[in-house]
């Protein structure tokens, strides 16, 4: 593997970090450009109130001189502010405060299995480190692999394209989910928006949490990126893998996905279509720009369904980790709906998987060198 990252960090710890391996040198990047998606992530109607506590800022602790990346492992820090607010009961030396303790877990939350798994009395230390706030640390170093592919001609956008009952009924243009930001909910579809916004309003009145749907589109990729070869280089699966892994995603279509599933071969496959100086192109995308594992020069299309938040303000019946009696699950400080958000996380997760793909077709340690090399295959592909 030739680019990889971890993350570490507990959502009320001090901070989250990640270290970025394998980045090549020569990329333009700012603190600026990680924390203006950084804020993006914590945006978006139906989040709660942590998100009016933090700021996410990285801080650039390594790999990064002059704004520009140097080869060598990227560290970064976003500091959690809710720590000052935890600092007794998260401490990591003996003795830390045993209170807040969590024995009564919730359906649809990493809790039970997780404390099972680990032999934990104490459910928070499960619940710390599945919480969803470690996406903040996914979408820091996202950012980075968004500011290659940008140096490459690779743009990507996300969108929200249904929460809870509420669905975007017409196709969704590239330029126009560009602008899915100026959404209170990243939704390209003003009247959708509208309702979205009714529908979390309902679910937060009634102690309820909604789920939903959102959609990454990227333009700019050369066919042939992946490979259809080994199961564990077929793009889809890579793509489907780091989607899956995001807390709460349940369902990664790619194309019409599973609408495909209905339709006769002849309205499924997109036609090829030839014209000189264009090369060749499809006349529909159902596909979602991959074929057989690998691009196909289209743009890729992908989207995630994500279910409700797990924490609910009338909470559902659950079982006492110590007691066994019969409880409701416990109620955290969460959000109503958290689908913008994990729009951003998505994105940042695609560009990763498709970064390591650039990597591994055309290798390189200074992006002018990958420039270069993506440059004369580019022309390869428009002579053909
Ligand atoms: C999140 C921070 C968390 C949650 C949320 C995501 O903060 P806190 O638990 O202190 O309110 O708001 O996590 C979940 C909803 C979850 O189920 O894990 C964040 O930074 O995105």
């Amino acid at each position: 593997m030739m680019l990889r990252f971890l993350t570490a960090g507990e959502s009320h710890g001090p901070s989250l970090v990640t270290i970025v391996e394998g980045m090549p040198a020569g990329i333009p990047l700012t603190a600026e450009f990680i924390n203006a998606r950084l804020h993006k992530r914590q945006g978006g109607y139906g989040r709660g109130e942590r998100m009016a506590i933090e700021k996410d800022e990285a801080e650039i602790l390594s790999g990064v001189r002059g704004g520009f990346t140097l080869g060598s492992p990227i560290a970064l820090r976003i500091p959690n502010r809710d720590w000052a607010n935890w600092r007794e009961i998260m401490c990591p030396q003996p003795g830390a405060k045993d209170e807040r303790r969590i024995t009564q877990p919730r359906p649809g939350h990493a809790d039970l299995a997780g404390g099972i798994k680990y032999a934990q009395g104490d459910l928070r230390n499960i619940l710390e480190r599945a919480s969803a706030r470690e996406t903040a640390a996914r979408v820091a170093a996202g950012a980075i692999a968004i500011a290659f592919l940008e140096c490459l001609g690779i743009k990507l956008a996300s969108h929200v394209v249904r929460i809870g009952p509420v669905k975007v009924k017409r196709e969704i243009s590239f330029d126009e989910a560009l602008g899915a930001t100026a959404s209170p909910v990243y939704c390209a579809d003003e009247e959708a928006t509208r309702a979205m916004l009714v529908a979390i309003d309902e679910a937060r009145e009634k102690g309820d949490t909604l789920g939903g749907v959102f959609e990454v589109l990227v333009r700019g990729l050369p066919p042939g990126l992946g490979s259809h070869v080994h199961w564990d280089r077929r793009l889809d699966g890579r793509l489907a893998q780091a989607l899956m892994s995001i807390p709460g995603i349940k369902g990664v279509e790619i194309g019409e996905g599973f609408a495909l599933a209905g339709k006769p071969g002849s309205e499924a496959h997109d036609e090829i279509g030839y014209t000189r100086g264009r090369g060749f192109f499809r006349y529909s995308n159902r596909a979602g720009g991959l074929e057989g594992g690998l691009t196909n020069g289209e743009i890729l299309i992908v989207r995630a369904a994500m279910k409700p938040i797990p924490t609910l303000h009338k909470p559902l019946r659950s079982v006492d980790w110590i007691t066994k009696e019969e409880v409701t699950a416990a109620v955290e400080r969460s959000d109503v709906c958290a689908v913008p958000a994990a729009a951003v996380v998505g994105e940042a997760m695609v560009a990763w998987v498709l970064a390591s793909a650039f990597l591994e077709k055309f290798g390189g340690d200074h992006l002018e060198e990958i420039k270069q090399r993506v440059k004369e295959y580019w022309d390869y592909v428009c002579s053909l």
